[in-house]
Order: structure tokens, then sequence, then C-alpha cells
């Protein structure tokens, strides 16, 4: 029987165990920078044994148009480059691996984040009913997303260029692959879901439209790098950030069947509601997650199945059982390092504290005990 603890190659990247670190945003990069910070945290959570047998970055904005929140960390120039090396050495010296988290937020942003205080870019001039986070003197505030302006047909080689020399760069800074941000109502999935596209145009209508940006994404990034070290996060019913579509099992296939071809390393799929239910439904029926994953794997699909989302060791070895390849943790893996360790060993987990999610420094971030 797999075990979360037995080894798994992935792509070019050989994997201690099969635990992942799920993305989290922490807005704890000034000025879009990472810090000394962020490489402890990381190097704290990539042991071989006791921590993630791969990390998945926090989500990280591909230009400055892509940002959506205060202090989140971006991938678009040579100083940010250099200073995410120290983070990928961390990960590394520690024995772990770890992928960058390609971010272009769309619609999910605010004037005072974007370039010129203009309006964020969408799909569709479709306000998101969602909230963002700004900082202002290191407290953090919820506030309303601004009303987007549609992308032009003119626009978009430039955003897939955007992706491009972000994945360039991301193996500039160390990284061993990178993830795409395909889910929880960000741009690609913007443009995927017929709730924020209404476009006419060749990327929207009909579903092989909807799913053309960020199929085209995903092609300049393998040709980019290799396939060998990209994967996809995609979260077919979330309604995070006012995600909405009335279908979503047809979409969802369509697009993993027409991504198999690519022979990516992984697809990472949110199963339900984003750090919620995961029985949740959008359209009138529950999601086939079964069916999906078939669909891909009929299509010739290769490559690492993770599953997220409210998984604890039972959930996590069942899902494994049934064809998942690994699974990722994210909340959980913010309150302890070790949690591959814990899991292993049955132990009791840190509760993670809300307050110091978003925004501050080593509290709540880098200062959570591991195990004697
Ligand atoms: C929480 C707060 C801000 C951003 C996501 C990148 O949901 C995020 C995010 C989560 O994918």
């Amino acid at each position: 029987m797999t075990s979360l603890f037995d080894p798994i190659q992935v792509g070019r990247m050989q994997l201690a165990n099969r635990v992942a670190m799920a993305p989290l945003t922490r807005n704890r990069a000034p000025g879009a920078m990472p810090t000394a910070l962020m490489a402890t945290y990381y190097g704290q959570r990539a042991h071989p044994q006791n921590g993630a047998g791969l990390i998945v970055s926090e989500a990280t904005a591909i230009s400055h148009q892509a940002q959506g929140y205060s202090d989140v960390p971006g991938i678009w120039n040579d100083e940010q480059v250099k200073a995410w090396k120290p983070v990928t050495d961390a990960v590394h010296a520690a024995g772990g691996k770890i992928v960058m988290q390609l971010w272009h937020v769309g619609r999910v942003s605010h004037v005072d984040l974007q370039p010129g205080g203009q309006a964020p870019v969408a799909p569709s001039a479709i306000i998101a009913k969602t909230k963002t986070v700004l900082i202002k003197d290191g407290v953090p505030a919820f506030v309303d997303t601004s009303m987007p302006r549609a992308l032009t047909l003119e626009e978009l080689p430039g955003i897939i260029n955007d992706y491009r020399r972000a994945a360039r760069n991301a193996i500039a800074a160390g990284f061993d692959g990178i993830e795409v941000h395909g889910a929880n109502g960000y741009l690609l999935d913007q443009f995927l879901r017929s709730g924020s596209n209404t476009r006419t145009d060749a990327y929207g209508g009909s579903i092989e439209n909807r799913a053309r940006l960020l199929l085209e994404v995903m092609t300049a990034v393998t040709q980019e790098i290799g396939s060998d070290r990209v994967g996809l996060r995609l979260s077919p019913v979330t309604p995070a950030n006012d995600a909405q579509d009335p279908n979503p099992q047809p979409l969802f296939e369509y697009v993993v069947k027409q991504l198999a071809p690519l022979q990516l390393a992984f697809l990472h799929i949110i199963e339900g509601s984003t750090g919620g239910p995961r029985d949740h439904v959008q359209g009138d029926k529950p999601f086939d997650y079964v069916a999906f994953r078939t669909a891909y794997r009929n299509a010739g699909g290769q490559g690492a199945w993770i599953v997220n989302n409210g998984y604890n060791i039972n959930l996590a070895n069942q899902s494994l059982q049934e064809g998942a390849d690994m699974v990722a943790f994210g909340r959980p893996f913010i309150s302890n390092p070790d949690l591959t360790r814990r899991l292993r060993e049955g132990a009791d987990l840190n509760a993670p504290d809300r307050a110091t999610f978003y925004g501050g420094g080593a509290k709540g971030y880098t200062d959570y005990p591991v195990l004697a």
C-alpha cells in the first residue's frame, strides 16, 4: 500500500515523500521583494523526513499588473530573482524541493496596487464581489476590489510573455520548477468561467474559447523551461473570489484532456471550496473528481495528481489508495514546520494563529515549535 511517507518521482524532481506544502499567501514581502525571513520559513518546512516532499511557494506575481494584495512577492525583475535565491538555497540546504507558484490576479486587485493607479485587468469589465488585503502602517485591512477593465485581444500575447518570463526567472532563482496558479478566481480562472468571462472573441463564449488563454500559457511555460518541471493548480468548484460557472464538469474535463499531451509534471486540484467545505457544489450536481481524473488519464495525461483541501491523515491515505499521488496541506504547514513527522507519528498539531496569517514578521511565521 502506498503511504504518504513513500518517495515519488514527479517530473524531473525526486521527492522524499508525498506530502506537499500548499501555496500560502503570507504578505511578508514589502515592495514585492522576498526577504531573509522567508528563507528561514521555507527552510524550516523542507526537511525530507519531517517536512514537505514538495513545497509550492506562496503565489508570486508575474508582473506589477498581476499584483492584487499588499506585500506579496514578485518574479518579474532581476532584483527579485536575486532576492529569491536565499529562499531556494535554504530549501535545498535542508534537503527539500520547491516550485514557485506563478500568479496573475486579474480583477482581484485594487487601483492602489496597480501601475499608475490604473484599473485592474480582467476578461470582461465585471467587478468581483470579493475583498483584497491592503496593508497600511503594518495593519492589514480587507477592502473591496476595484472595477476592472477588459483586456484587449492585442494585450493577451503580452500576458503570456509575462508568464514565460516569470517561469524563466523562477528557474534562474533556483526553483526546481513552477506551478501556474489556475485556481481561486484569479486571471486564468476568470477566463475559464462564464460568470467572469462574457467576451465575444476567440477567448470567450464556448468552453474551447474560455480555456484558450490557460492552454496558451501552459504551452508557453512548458516550451520555456520543460514540461517535466511545470505543474498547474485548478479549483473546479471553488466560489473563491466570486468564481462562478454553472457547469464546471465539462469545462474542467476539457481543460485536462487538452493538457494531457503537454506531459506536465503534476496537476494540483483543490477539491470543494478553497479552505472551506469539500462538498461545495457549483451548478446542479456534485463535481465528480474520479471522472475528472479519469478523463485526464484516459487522454494520456501523466504526472502526479496532487489533491488538496481539508485533508487529515485518514482522508489522505484513503485518497492515495483511490489514485491520488500526493496530498497538499496548507494551514497545517503554517503552524507545523514538521507536519510530515507529526502525521507519521500521530502527534498533536499546533493550531495556527489567524491574526498572523497576512502580514507581520516572525510571530506566527517562523516561531512555531517542532517536536523534540
Ligand atoms: C489568501 C489571501 C490572499 C490570496 C489564493 C493566493 O487563494 C491566494 C490568496 C489566499 O489562491
